[in-house]
């Protein structure tokens, strides 16, 4: 991740432009915007580059000659320049950072469109806390810079060529020697930069480091206290700030030094042009006049001399950012839709498992391999393994939240890869074993997947759940639930996950382990209810209980990533010492009673 830091340092610059280059698509819309923007700060240069001018006409022409009723035109001359000046100055000001926001906004829409995109095994790859950096503070780095960094590095170098040649023409030698005088300093600055780019880079590594802790802590703060390891992780924490710290420490550092030498170059070359110049003014060579003039162009330079080295760094940081949003973008997510997908309204339900195979990206065994398995229609089949078998990982298959690596899943005969991405998804309804709840309410919850759901619908889905305790809680089905609003129990939790799997009776339905956390009675009940949805759609429940297998018309053992027998539960119970050994406890208390 850190390949830019060893590039060798004369590709700083040229890996900057290049960077920053591609926000290109981004920034055309606001092209116009910007252009009428550095225009008037052009202008606005030009019309304070003017003055100095102004002034040596005044002090040459009517203070010269005590002629007081010449100053009155050149007095209302400057106060006009001083005028547009200082409308175009408010223009800029005005219409930049409205651009600049609206610019961040489509960026961060855009990298929030991709990692929705992005299939789980991304999300597996990335610390939510780089993901969470990046979506915020990169963005941010990279507005500051195209809203303020890019116009005054622009205008910068525009004054610096208009001012320069004004320098030059007004008295030749002086204005040589300060534009001799300024290039050691564009040296400095270019040694600068190159330094400043792996510093920063670290820095937002370390921040997006530092962001997946706070949120790791705050996600597991219930472990943490259990286990009174509070001092463990602030230990941690501790470690992580103060190395954050200190990497800003050495940034600070080299900006301190940079800014040094920066602020006295413009004092240094002020005494310089003094000495220098007062030698033709005495001798008559110059008028008064051209020194004053000078010494005030001059004083235009400093603030673009001064900034040079701040502008740099917000460049530096900007292209650093650049790198970090592309990475994301440039990740190409992997599970999409072919080109020409096939439209799939309703699925009849049928699902075959084809000789597929399953390795998680970057793992060196297949977690699944040489499953054959056919579910018909309306039929339901319970998946049977131990801790670690692979069942959630077969799960997930089928929604294609991962991609199989080898042989193929079909539904209704065709492949699940050449179906509709969104069609396929809306066929199956699906229970994840750690549900999880949104922070909104318990109806949003619910819908989330069929987002017209009518009430009948989702009244059904809650009676299926046995969720019936949603009309206790205080707001109904308004209430928020999730991280921001109540909290509700693991059952309750699950209960809800169900529902939202089972709402308006999808052709496929996909539970994992979707009763562990009820108690019996509820889990009675809830059984009761499931079999009535699934008599009339496909279902693949992962169970680990008798009484959840029950539900199905057919049991498949998974055991080591392989189907190892198909059967009824009697069968496999009776035939199989493996079921038998996995489900015995259970089946004693199913016989006893
Ligand atoms: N695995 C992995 N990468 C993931 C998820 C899982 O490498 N992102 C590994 C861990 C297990 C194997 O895959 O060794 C199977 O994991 P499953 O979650 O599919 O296992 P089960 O669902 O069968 O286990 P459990 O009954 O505990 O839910
Ligand atoms: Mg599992």
């Amino acid at each position: 991740m850190n390949s830019a830091d060893s590039s060798p340092a004369g590709l700083a610059p040229a890996h900057r432009a290049l960077s920053l280059w591609r926000l290109r698509p981004f920034v055309q819309p606001y092209l116009g915007h910007l252009t009428l923007m550095t225009t008037a700060a052009l202008l606005a240069t030009l019309a304070g580059a003017v003055l100095p001018l102004v002034t040596r006409q005044v002090i040459d022409g009517p203070i010269r000659h005590h002629d007081r009723g010449a100053v009155i035109p050149l007095g209302l001359l400057a106060l006009g320049f001083g005028l547009v000046e200082a409308v175009l100055v408010f223009l800029r000001r005005w219409t930049m950072s409205a651009s600049a926001l609206r610019l961040e906004s489509d960026l961060r829409q855009a990298l929030y469109r991709h990692l929705q995109r992005m299939p789980i095994s991304f999300h597996d790859h990335w610390q939510s806390g780089q993901v969470v950096a990046r979506t915020i503070s990169d963005l941010s780095q990279i507005r500051r810079f195209i809203g303020f960094g890019l116009i005054f590095m622009v205008v910068n170098s525009a004054t610096f060529v208009i001012v320069g040649t004004m320098l030059i023409i007004t008295d030749p030698p002086l204005g040589l020697l300060v534009l001799a005088c300024s290039a050691p300093l564009a040296w400095i600055m270019y040694r600068f930069e190159t330094g400043y780019r792996s510093r920063s880079r670290r820095v937002q590594e370390k921040q997006g480091d530092l962001a997946t802790l706070v949120e790791e802590s705050s996600g597991g703060m219930r472990t943490i206290k259990a286990f009174g390891r509070r001092d463990l992780v602030q230990d941690r924490f501790h470690d992580q700030a103060t190395r954050l710290r200190d990497l800003e420490l050495g940034k600070v550092r080299l900006l301190a030094m940079i800014w040094a030498i920066v602020e006295s170059q413009p004092q240094l070359l002020l005494a310089a042009i003094m000495l220098a110049g007062s030698y033709p003014v005495v001798h008559g060579t110059i008028t008064l006049g051209t020194l004053v003039a000078f010494v005030a162009l001059f004083l235009l330079l400093v603030w673009p001399i001064e900034s040079m080295g701040w502008l740099l760094a917000t460049a530096q940081e900007a292209s650093t950012a650049t790198d970090r949003v592309f990475e994301v973008l440039d990740a190409e997510p992997a599970i999409v839709d072919r080109p020409h997908p096939m439209p799939l309204v309703r699925s009849t339900g049928l699902l075959r498992f084809h000789n597929v195979g399953f390795t998680y990206p970057g793992a060196a065994r297949p977690v699944l391999h040489g499953i054959n398995l056919t579910i018909e229609p309306g039929e339901t089949l319970a998946l049977v393994g131990s801790t670690g078998a692979g069942k959630t990982s077969l799960a997930m298959l089928v929604p294609r939240l991962y991609d199989v690596t080898s042989g193929r899943i079909t539904l209704d005969r065709h492949d699940i890869r050449d179906i509709r991405l969104t069609d396929l998804r809306r066929q199956v309804g699906m229970a994840f074993e750690e549900p999880t709840l949104f922070s909104a309410s318990v109806r949003e919850n619910l819908t989330f997947g069929l987002a017209g759901a009518t009430d009948d619908q989702v009244a059904e889905a809650l009676e299926v759940a046995q969720a019936g305790f949603v009309h206790e809680l205080p707001w109904g089905l308004a209430t928020r639930v999730g991280e921001q609003g109540l909290t509700l129990s693991g059952g309750q939790r699950q209960r809800l996950a169900l529902a939202r799997a089972v709402l308006g009776r999808p052709p496929l339905v996909v539970l994992d382990d979707p009763l562990s956390a009820l108690d019996v009675h509820t889990e009675a009940r809830v059984e009761r209810a499931l079999r009535a949805v699934l008599a009339g759609t496909t279902g693949l429940v992962v169970a680990h209980r008798a009484s959840t297998v029950l539900l199905a018309d057919r049991v498949a053992l998974l055991v080591d990533g392989t189907i190892a027998a198909v059967g009824s539960h009697h069968d496999l119970l009776a035939g199989d010492p493996v079921y038998r050994n996995l489900l015995s406890a259970e089946a004693e208390l199913g016989a006893a009673s």
